[in-house]
């Protein structure tokens, strides 16, 4: 029987250990949110970090249940501490993120970062031997992983892969600084098929691969196309990633109104440099200098979801936003009205849907993102389709679904403060007229369409030919 072999650095629970007591936590961001989404009563093993530097039994039972809960099977990985910062902390969200984000001043290029890379990417290679059978297809997900499919082939694994990076890549000047990009190429060219979010990605990817083999297609606007490296074909993709739009739609029919007298603008964002966050208290505060007519009328609420990464630059970030969120809050704020409500945690999805369904606005403002969820779930929930989404235009989802938004340069703060006053001035017509054309978009390119794409385009499957059994013999008494 095939089954889809799932790779990625986080499983969807994440393990904390405190005074002996586990705790398990819904692990942040967005791949988590879509691949649960496509994997749920799946035949399906997800191999990843459980969060812990050891799996006893006992956490080893715990993530079981969670994922049966699901409908698939999880199987956790330790990472010692030393991999955890070197190759988690280290090459992955120390050079990789800030770079691929252009934020290069963040990237540090240290030597032992690159050893525990390419240690982990084996060690995981090993792991995956251990597990996978010979009808199973492997899917690997983001930039922990470059090297995982040459280091599966030397342990003699033959199943096909499929990758998708799940962040941008950058162009050729900003990947060529990284000083071991010519192996990072190589390795990823092993696998069958390499998935981006957009074209813009996939024509910088060509563009570095082109430096190592000649490439015809850089400039192709055709989804998948084909490139021969070491007389082999790999297919390159271009699959925007979505959400499930059936399940949001579902859920925000019986969604509670949050308990806000003004017009909200809403904000959901991991704390990460990459998403704006400071960039957009600037251009709010700017907007509630230049048009006091809304002051006591608007609240920015703005939830920050923690990060698992432990990096100083999100320290900082923490900080910087917190001072900005107190400096508005003191200067524009009145016994009756706090202009920025500030959720720093992890709302519940209940609520979520609830400010998704009511908020007035929806504003994603990355300053660099792959594609960004986070709106497509606010019009999937904005069932009265009464709401106006403000796009960055440097998320990706802006080359997909900008014409139905607002879009806005995170640098510019005063043009952003334009759209905040256009959006609160929309006529109702119109407001509908872009959410109602959004919501198709996003109906049709759903998680499903997504998830089918890759499956077809990879292995000629779609996510039906993995039907979930019941009975079957939980993945951790097999081994
Ligand atoms: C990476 C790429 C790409 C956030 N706060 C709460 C909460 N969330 C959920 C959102 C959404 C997810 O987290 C965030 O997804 P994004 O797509 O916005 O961003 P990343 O985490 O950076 O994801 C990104 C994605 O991978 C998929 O390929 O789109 O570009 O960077 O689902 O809803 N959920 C709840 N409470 C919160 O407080 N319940």
């Amino acid at each position: 029987m095939e089954r889809l072999l799932v790779v990625s650095a986080i499983l969807p629970v994440h393990i904390t250990k405190e005074n002996g007591d586990i705790s398990v936590k819904v692990s942040p961001g967005g791949l988590v949110t879509a691949l649960k989404q496509v994997l749920q009563n799946k035949k399906a093993v997800w191999i990843g970090w459980a969060g812990v530097d050891r799996v006893s039994p006992k956490i080893r039972e715990v993530i079981h249940l969670e994922g049966k809960k699901e409908g698939f099977l999880l199987y956790p990985v330790a990472l010692t501490r030393e991999e955890r910062e070197n190759f988690f902390d280290g090459f992955s969200n120390g050079i990789i993120w800030p770079l691929f984000h252009t934020f290069q001043a963040y990237a540090r290029f240290q030597p032992e970062y690159w050893k525990a890379y390419v240690s982990v990417n084996r060690k995981f290679a090993g792991l995956i031997k251990k597990v996978v059978s010979k009808n199973d297809f492997i899917w690997v997900h983001d930039y922990h992983f470059f090297l995982l499919p040459e280091y599966l082939k030397k342990a003699g694994v033959k199943n096909k892969t499929a990758f998708f990076l799940h962040i941008p890549f950058p162009p050729p000047e900003m990947f060529f600084k990284i000083p071991w990009r010519v192996d990072m190429l190589r390795g990823l060219l092993e696998y069958d098929l390499i998935g981006f979010h957009t074209f813009i990605d996939r024509k910088n990817f060509l563009e570095c691969v082109s430096e190592l083999t000649p490439v015809k297609n850089v400039n192709s606007e055709k989804p998948v196309v084909q490139i021969k490296y070491k007389n082999r074909r790999i297919k390159v993709g271009v699959f925007p990633i979505s959400i499930d739009f059936d399940r949001y739609n579902h859920l925000a029919q019986n969604a509670k109104k949050p308990d806000h007298r003004t017009k909200i603008i809403l904000g959901i964002d991991r704390l990460d440099y990459t998403k704006g966050l400071v960039q957009k208290l600037k251009a709010y505060r700017y907007f509630l200098e230049k048009y006091p007519q809304y002051h006591c009328k608007v609240k920015l609420v703005q939830a920050v979801a923690p990060n698992i990464k432990k990096l100083p630059e999100y320290d900082r970030l923490k900080v910087e936003f917190e001072h900005l969120v107190s400096e508005i809050n003191g200067t524009f704020g009145t016994d009756r009205w706090t202009p920025v409500h500030y959720i720093y945690g992890r709302i519940p999805e209940e609520k979520l849907i609830g400010y998704y369904r009511y908020a007035d606005i929806c504003w994603v403002n990355s300053v660099k993102d792959g594609m960004n969820l986070v709106g497509k779930e606010y019009a999937a929930s904005n069932i009265d389709e009464t709401g106006v989404l403000l796009l960055s235009e440097f998320a990706g989802a802006a080359t997909e679904i900008g014409e139905y938004t607002l879009l806005v340069n995170p640098y510019d703060i005063e043009g952003t403060a334009s759209a905040i006053y256009r959006a609160l001035t929309m006529p109702q017509k119109e407001k509908k007229s872009r959410m109602k054309q959004l919501r198709d978009h996003i109906r049709r390119y759903n998680i499903k369409w997504w998830g089918n794409c890759i499956l077809q385009t990879a292995f000629g499957k779609k996510i039906e030919d993995f039907p979930f059994m019941e009975n079957e013999i939980p993945l951790h008494e097999t081994l």
